[in-house]
């Protein structure tokens, strides 16, 4: 009998042994993350979570791979855990999204993968559904982008460093893409925020908007329900013309050349 690599317990299994309530929990490795036992079926590993502003997000290549704040509240769980689970079967990414008028809506994709550090864990992430808008996966996708700090430019966009620009959170920033979860938590600004400073999900709100509170939730694929819990919808993309005025640089200086990089005009087509 030979020995099994170390893996992670994930919180379907949890759920699976009965644990139903959602709270803190175990991960197995000393690592523990808040288990949602309640939304569409419960089971669901949460990875990311913002709610309140009291955990900053603008952190190193380092913090973003170790994890950091608390998971009883605003955390990232770590890129090295969130590769590990998804390397050990199939897993379902689950987005909640609230804003601030109490309106929520949700995104989930049905597979979500997260490569290791050699690659730069990059996302494999496909097969859109829900309310909120396909801002993962779709125009502009983060599908394929390594991830990105403030201290390491990984993204699709050449001559910009996205999150330099963008609040200083890492993401798998494309050029720079439709989504933001750990842009700055600007508070209820309306449609008057930093411009993709915030806490961004472009196709449900707009770039405009930091939305109050969100959180990102894995679960084993093959435990996805067969019933969906609410109608299908399906966005609109985003209007994209070449006329498009980059607006990225609004509270910043432009870096040098942007203006006459041809990539640069395509890749902030978005940003009207
Ligand atoms: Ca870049």
């Amino acid at each position: 009998m030979t020995t099994a690599p170390p893996t992670e317990v994930d919180c379907s299994e949890h759920y699976a042994s009965g644990q139903t309530t959602s709270g803190v929990y175990s991960l197995g490795s000393g690592v523990q993350a808040y288990c949602d036992m309640e939304t569409a079926g419960g089971g669901w590993t949460v990875i990311q979570r913002r709610e309140d502003g009291s955990v900053p997000f603008n952190r190193t290549w380092e913090e973003y791979k170790l994890g950091f704040g608390n998971t009883s509240g605003e955390y990232w769980l770590g890129n090295d855990n969130i590769h590990l689970l998804t390397s050990q079967e199939n897993f379902t990414l689950r987005v909640d999204l609230m804003d601030w008028g109490g309106q929520t809506a949700y995104a989930e994709y049905r597979l979500f993968r997260v490569s290791g550090e050699s690659d730069g864990y990059r996302l494999h992430i496909s097969g859109y559904s829900g309310t909120a808008g396909d801002s993962m996966s779709g125009l502009s996708s983060n599908n394929g982008q390594r991830f990105s700090t403030v201290d390491r430019d990984n993204d699709a966009y050449r001559g910009v460093h996205c999150s330099q620009q963008l609040g200083e959170g890492g993401w798998w920033f494309e050029a720079c893409g439709l989504s933001y979860l750990n842009g700055r938590y600007q508070g209820n600004c309306g449609d008057s925020c930093p411009y993709f400073q915030g806490v961004v999900w472009y196709p449900w709100r707009n770039g405009r908007y930091s939305l109050k509170s969100v959180s990102m939730k894995i679960r084993p694929a093959a435990n996805q329900q067969v019933t969906p819990e609410a109608p299908q919808v399906t966005p609109e993309a985003p209007q994209v013309t070449p006329e498009a005025t980059p607006v990225v640089t609004t509270t910043t200086a432009p870096p040098t050349g942007e203006s006459h990089d041809p990539d640069a005009a395509r890749a902030l087509a978005f940003l009207l």
